[in-house]
């Protein structure tokens, strides 16, 4: 057998530099690159093999490493979970800046290979910089953070582990089912030890993603509730874009005549011209996506988590008359609220759907009552996305005037605040790729880092990103990241003083306005100050503006299409207003004893509702 003598880090390089993936019409690396914020824990292992492979695995430098792993994270969403980055810090303080980042990526079922430095396997010279000791048990680290959170965790503390654990990583970061963040924790003493790996483990490999069927048993089940459908409705979760099967479920519903509802991470696998296109579900869904779950005999939830937004947290379809079907590759959301599992891949289910259901459609008096409804939602969406002229405009009111420029080839970026919930309720999708929310874990902070993420992998597209001032003022240096990488974003900041949504749900659970929006927080005297979000943007490197009202916001617009770098353009906006119509029920405790009246009240209507709730 021939060896290579290698250290640890530099075998790693060589592997995942080998790594290859099968598209649809080529084959390219998996790996587009890996970002990295060096350290003692990494610099002069990791970051010395990674110096030597700069063309086939460039390296990226970031300014954060939560965000630099968002950036990864939503390159790797929007390739479809088919080409992928590492991110790489120091230990410590670097390592767990990352483990939100895959929290994020844990709960929305993305891929990312996180590379965290760790403490001397050794221990010879601990306790070294940033470690933190344990008393009881010196095996832990603060990389062992990383479990919960990892599809796939591994502490590399042999260089010749490699050989087992990398392909295992792989497996996981490419499977549907359990495709997540995964782990390699590398102390750094590791990372420069040589071992003679086989040549053989650094020959190219090709990937393919794996296509589950489904087994024969539940297909039948599954075709036997459809055929006695009268009311059908299908969900369509992140699994239909992740499959994609996006152009197959608009074939299906078109020829059947079965609307479609539209979950964040399924949100544009229809256009929204498409004649079953119902919108959004759930909490934050489309009054005519949600009247007909209300209504619906069968629901086929297709490649959907079912979380409580999308379940208007259970009390939105989950009548006793219903059926539901959830074809899903991943055996864990497939039994979730007693659903007929219908375990498989979403693109091959919904084909071996078609080719068993024969003649089998909706009734004429459904498809009627949800062309109907459609066409009332249209003209919601119409009236509240316009402009009024208001010197603070809604957030729907921006939406609109985004939506607008943005045409066919924007993408939307957006992650936490009050605008997700808007952006599902009113985005015009012009079909799929167009609309990048992260709301499995809705982090504040996601925007600006996943709009550079999305930028990478679709350089071609105008990508907006719209985020709030909480969020800008939470996470923003990867705007400094965009304009030194040359990735161009159009950031639109809608500053409505403070945390917005969350003061609406304070008030609307019978709370008095506090510590939300800024003019409710213990500041000085004179009050906090108004932040200029464009000089800020300015100073990282950023084209800017401050505008007033939506007419200025529009032609502001114009000219960031027409810039070639990082656009930000910051405008106040009206922190009360959200839109009122659609929407469903969300359960958020609410004080079973108060001094508050409006607080007992609300717990009133939160026990009321509750009442709806299936359990
Ligand atoms: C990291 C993180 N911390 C806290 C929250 C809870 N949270 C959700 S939205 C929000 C306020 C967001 O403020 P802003 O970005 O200004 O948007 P707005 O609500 O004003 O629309 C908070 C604190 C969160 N989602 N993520
Ligand atoms: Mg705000």
């Amino acid at each position: 057998m021939s060896t290579i003598r290698l250290t640890m880090a530099q075998a790693l390089v060589k592997y995942l530099a080998a790594q290859r993936i099968e598209l649809e019409d080529r084959e390219v690396p998996l790996f587009e690159g890996v970002f990295a914020i060096f350290g003692h824990g990494n610099v002069a292992g990791l970051g010395e093999a990674l110096y030597h492979a700069q063309k086939e695995l460039p390296t990226l430098r970031a300014h954060n490493e939560q965000t630099m792993a968002h950036a990864a994270i939503a390159f790797a969403k929007t390739n479809g979970r088919r080409r992928l980055m590492a991110a790489t810090s120091s230990i410590g303080p670097g390592a767990t800046n990352m483990v939100t980042a895959a929290a994020l990526a844990h709960a929305n079922r993305l891929p990312i290979l996180l590379l965290p430095g760790d403490t001397f396997a050794s221990r010879e010279p601990d306790p070294v910089l940033q470690q933190v000791e344990h008393f009881g048990d010196p095996t832990i680290t603060v990389n062992d953070c990383f479990r919960p959170v990892s599809r796939f965790f591994d502490r590399i503390t042999r260089p010749e582990q490699l050989l087992t654990s990398l392909p295992q990583a792989m497996a996981t970061l490419l499977d549907p089912e359990h495709c997540g963040p995964a782990t390699l924790a590398l102390p750094q003493d590791v990372q420069t030890f040589a071992y003679d790996y086989p040549e053989a483990f650094f020959h190219p490999r090709v990937h393919r993603i794996r296509r589950p069927q489904p087994a024969p048993h539940e297909l039948e089940v599954a075709i036997a509730a459809l055929a006695r459908a009268e009311r059908p409705l299908i969900i369509a979760g992140g699994g239909v874009h992740y499959a994609e099967a996006c152009g197959r479920l608009a074939e299906f519903a078109r020829t059947r005549g079965v609307p479609v509802a539209e979950t964040q991470a399924g949100k544009g696998a229809l256009a929204d011209a498409h004649p079953c296109a119902m919108g959004a579900i759930g909490v934050t869904g489309s009054a005519a996506a949600n009247r007909l779950a209300e209504q619906a005999d069968v629901i086929l939830a297709v490649g959907t988590r079912l979380q409580d937004f999308t379940t208007g947290s259970r009390a939105l379809f989950e009548r006793d008359d219903v059926t539901l079907v959830a074809l899903n590759v991943g055996r864990f959301d497939s039994q979730k609220h007693h659903a007929l599992p219908l375990i498989g891949d979403a693109l091959d289910g919904l084909a071996a759907l078609d080719a068993g259901l024969a003649e089998w459609r909706a009734s004429d008096a459904w498809r009627e009552q949800a062309g109907g409804l459609k066409r009332e939602w249209a003209e919601v969406v119409a009236r509240v996305t316009a402009d009024e002229g208001r010197n603070l405009p809604t957030d729907a009111q921006v939406i609109g005037a985004v939506n607008r420029q943005a045409g066919e080839d924007g993408i939307v970026v957006c992650a936490a605040g009050g605008l997700p919930g808007e952006l599902h309720k009113l985005w015009q999708c012009a079909g799929p790729g167009s609309y990048h929310v992260e709301y499995g874990y809705s982090c504040m902070g996601y925007e600006i880092a996943g709009g550079l993420g999305v930028k990478m992998a679709r350089p071609e597209r105008e990508v907006f990103v719209m985020v709030g001032d909480g969020s800008y003022l939470m996470h923003n240096s990867e705007l400094a990241t965009s304009v030194m990488l040359g990735h161009k974003l159009i950031v639109v900041v809608l500053d409505n003083r403070g945390f917005g949504c969350i003061n609406r749900l304070q008030r609307a659970t019978g709370g008095a306005g506090f510590n939300n929006l800024l003019g409710d927080c213990r500041t000085v005297p004179e009050g906090a100050p108004k932040t200029d979000f464009a000089a800020h943007a300015r100073a990282l490197g950023c084209q800017a503006e401050s505008v007033r009202g939506i007419s200025e916001l529009e032609q502001a617009l114009v000219r960031a299409r027409q810039a070639n770098t990082t656009y930000v353009i910051a405008l106040d906006t009206d922190p009360l207003p959200s839109t009122a119509e659609g929407g469903a029920w969300w359960e958020v405790a609410v004080p079973e004893v108060s001094k508050r009246d409006q607080v007992r009240e609300a717990y009133a209507g939160y026990r009321e509702a509750k009442r709806r709730q299936h359990r």
